[in-house]
């Protein structure tokens, strides 16, 4: 059993705590194997009524993936243990996603990446004062993973691919607003909420009603209008030719900004949110009302469990193609290896990006090589 992940049993609820303090939490594939086998188990005793998710210390819930590994794999055997590592990652976002008990993800500081992908698909995604929520593989040359493309194509206007683009961060309050957390509760009040549940697990819901606070204002509200505008189109040069064509500091800003990240990656994400999209459109349930807070969405969707394995489907296409791009060794030299922070993509723009090359990176992969769910 990994060393990075407590798990416990009180009373009648299940306590996993992520325990990687000195990486933030990113996930390594003994981590993610370890929440598998005690998921496995207490979905099938009982006694387990409900199952908490959160960090043990530090300021991060979980920072990501462990990428340097999945670089290291690349540049050495081929990528077959990165390959690994994503499929075993994307069993977990799936056997959350599906699990048939009440989870409540603490979403209390940094939850990036692969921290999305294990919050997003709880019952319940408690932020705070403390959260900072990104999708930023764009900085990275990899691409919005762990079901990103179910979450981002699910909110309001144009928010979704604006995240992907962008790989903005989002306080506590924003993410309440657009529907990526269900409650707001201060961090001082955590260990009660936990204490309650774990004294009655039957009432999570009312537990994290009553400790839940107002919010400040969300920035985003303000940005709305101006992110559904700029980020309107799902082409990449669009996007780029509206921000160019203005002269605000925001537009100079945002452009800025995506100058700065993978070309690839947002082709990329561009096009995954839209087929996501439109794969949904036929039934849409929408996770969040952007204005409204929908809350809780009961039932956690789990009579969708078929679409989302149809979208880690899809999402380990990506990966496996993504992490064999010279962008991703690269953007994972620049942010995490030598740290310069100078990244050198190729292609260096999105005309060198051709729709052949983006339906290669998207197209079935030799049958046995195909993603499932967890046996
Ligand atoms: C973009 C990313 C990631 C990132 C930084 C980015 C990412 C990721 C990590 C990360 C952080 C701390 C660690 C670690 C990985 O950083 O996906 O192993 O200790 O996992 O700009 O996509």
């Amino acid at each position: 059993m990994s060393e990075n992940i407590h798990h416990h049993i009180h009373g009648s609820v299940g306590h996993l705590s992520l325990a990687r303090p000195r990486a933030i939490n990113a996930l390594t594939l003994d981590m993610v194997e370890a929440m598998q086998r005690v998921l496995l188990e207490w979905r099938d005793d009982p006694a387990v009524q409900a199952v908490l998710i959160d960090h043990a210390e530090g300021r991060g819930f979980c920072a990501g993936g462990d990428v340097a590994a999945v670089r290291r794999s690349v540049l050495e055997d081929g990528g077959a243990a990165g390959r690994a590592f994503f499929r075993e990652e994307y069993g977990l976002n799936h056997l959350l996603f599906t699990y048939p008990r009440p989870v409540v993800a603490f979403m209390d500081g940094i939850t990036m990446g692969g921290g999305v992908g294990i919050a997003m698909p709880a019952t319940f995604r408690v932020a705070t004062e403390n959260t900072l929520f990104a999708m930023p593989e764009g900085a990275i040359g990899l691409f919005p993973d762990v079901g990103a493309g179910w979450y981002l194509s699910r909110l309001a206007g144009r928010i979704g691919p604006f995240l992907a683009l962008t790989g903005a961060r989002l306080d506590g309050a924003e993410c309440l607003w657009a529907g990526l957390a269900t409650h707001y509760l201060p961090s001082d009040a955590l260990a009660q909420a936990k204490a309650r549940i774990i004294a009655a697990p039957d009432a999570v819901a009312t537990i994290l009603d009553e400790l839940s606070v107002q919010p400040p204002e969300a920035r985003l509200t303000r940005n709305a209008d101006k992110i559904d505008h700029f980020f309107a189109s799902d082409r990449l040069e669009d996007i780029l030719a509206a921000l160019e064509a203005d002269d605000s500091k925001w537009a100079g800003k945002e452009l800025a900004t995506l100058r700065s990240k993978s070309p690839l990656t947002m082709k990329v994400a561009l096009r995954q949110i839209a087929e996501a999209r439109r794969r949904h459109e036929l039934d849409p349930r929408p996770l969040a009302g952007g204005v409204e807070q929908t809350g809780r969405d009961p039932g956690i969707r789990r009579d969708d469990a078929a679409a989302f394995a149809e979208e880690m489907r899809i999402e380990y296409r990506l990966a496996a193609r993504m992490i064999a791009e010279p962008d991703f060794a690269e953007g994972v030299r620049a942010v995490l290896v030598d740290k310069d922070n100078a990244p050198r993509w190729n292609p260096a723009t999105p005309e060198g990006i051709s729709e052949v090359k983006l339906d290669a990176i998207f197209a079935p992969l030799p049958h046995g090589d195909e993603w499932a769910p967890l046996a």
